[in-house]
């Protein structure tokens, strides 16, 4: 699927158990690609997901993406995989899924940013841009950090972490394609109309 450059609104899932019907208010809301990251589940488990949403994403002609279980993305043929600094490497990822699905890769830095774009990602995520809570281990870098890696490499920039309505103006336009979120469209009350919201700051940024 020739979709990878619409990354404007990247749906993250989190470890909730009735994902699926908020996913779909969230794409008729508008998301423009959607992530099964799910660190708690069997892989088991997680296939059985995997292909509820990507037949959901197949239903409303989105890119589907797995969050590091390289073997799985294969497996369920996966639009995209993304992983991050502590799996394996893009090398080992795109021996397994082949040229046909597209990587991205969470970087930090300028430096892993280089790396990544060397090694072959097509994307990479920036983060946290702001306090998360979703992923609390990871320590909010500096906007100019975000500047730095816009200016040092070429492929599709995706912000992530902490991203909420308010906020979201912060984030300089020039230097991302698209915004990656977890809660402010999942634990919406309604994530449809959060959705709505958030693509139309996304697609005036
Ligand atoms: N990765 P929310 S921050 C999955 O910094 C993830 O690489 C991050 O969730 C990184 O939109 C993050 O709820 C969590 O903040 C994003």
């Amino acid at each position: 699927m020739g979709l990878v450059h619409d990354l404007r609104l990247y749906l993250v899932t989190d470890e909730r158990p009735d994902l699926l019907p908020r996913i779909e208010q969230a794409i008729q809301g508008g998301v423009t690609c959607v992530q099964l990251r799910r660190k708690k589940i069997t892989d088991d488990q997680f296939i059985e997901e995997a292909l509820q949403v990507k037949q959901l994403c197949r239903q409303y002609q989105i890119p589907f993406a797995i969050n590091d279980r390289v073997e799985i993305a294969r497996e369920v043929e996966a639009d995209w995989l993304h992983i991050g600094q502590e799996d394996k490497g893009i090398l080992y990822a795109r021996a397994i899924v082949g040229s046909n699905t597209k990587i991205g890769v969470s970087v930090h830095s300028v430096e892993e940013a280089i790396e990544a774009e060397r090694s072959g990602a097509d994307y990479v995520g920036v983060g946290a841009l702001f306090p998360t809570s979703s992923k609390p281990d990871t320590i909010p870098l500096h906007l100019d950090t975000l500047r730095s890696i816009r200016k040092a490499i070429e492929i599709p920039i995706v912000g992530i972490g902490g991203i909420t309505e308010e906020n979201i103006k912060r984030i300089p336009a020039d230097a991302v394609n698209g915004f990656a979120i977890i809660s402010s469209i999942l634990s919406a009350p309604d994530p449809k109309s959060a959705a709505i919201r958030m693509r139309k700051m996304a697609d005036m940024e």
